[in-house]
């Protein structure tokens, strides 16, 4: 993956393009909103970048390359949404300390996998920080 534009020195250690929608904000139940976004983790952290086109916008750490939002994942949960979150298949859900609840899904099962794992093992080694 290419680093961010805000951690040019920091690799990041998993990206790609996902379907993503806030379900809660704050505590606050939200309107869903599905939207192809390019997803990168790096850390403790999960920055979306709405409709940038794919990978080659983050490649040089330009302007146009701002994360959209970011998700702090520490003392997060990550789980497989149950059936009445979505009638998408493969969606997980993200609820961070913060309040703020997500929806993740690709319809390749093998990359939503990967995340999963990768999502898991992010809020395991970042829970005491
Ligand atoms: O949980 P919901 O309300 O059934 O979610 C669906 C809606 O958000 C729908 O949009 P509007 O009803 O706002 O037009 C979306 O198009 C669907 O994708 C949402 O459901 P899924 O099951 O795809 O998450």
């Amino acid at each position: 993956c290419p680093s961010s534009p805000k951690h040019p020195s920091t690799p990041s250690e998993k990206c790609g393009v996902l379907n993503v929608t806030k379900i809660t904000e704050n505590g606050k139940k939200v309107r869903k909103n599905w939207t192809s976004s390019w997803t990168v983790l790096q850390g403790s952290s999960l920055l979306f970048a709405k409709g940038q086109g794919g990978s080659t916008s983050w490649k040089f750490g330009g302007n146009q390359s701002k994360p959209e939002f970011t998700v702090d994942l520490r003392g997060g949960a990550v789980d497989w949404a149950s059936k009445d979150k979505s009638s998408k298949k493969h969606v997980i859900e993200l609820k961070t300390r913060q309040g703020t609840e997500l929806l993740i899904q690709s319809e390749i099962d093998s990359v939503i996998n990967d995340w999963y794992r990768a999502l898991t093992e992010a809020i395991n080694t970042h829970a005491w920080e």
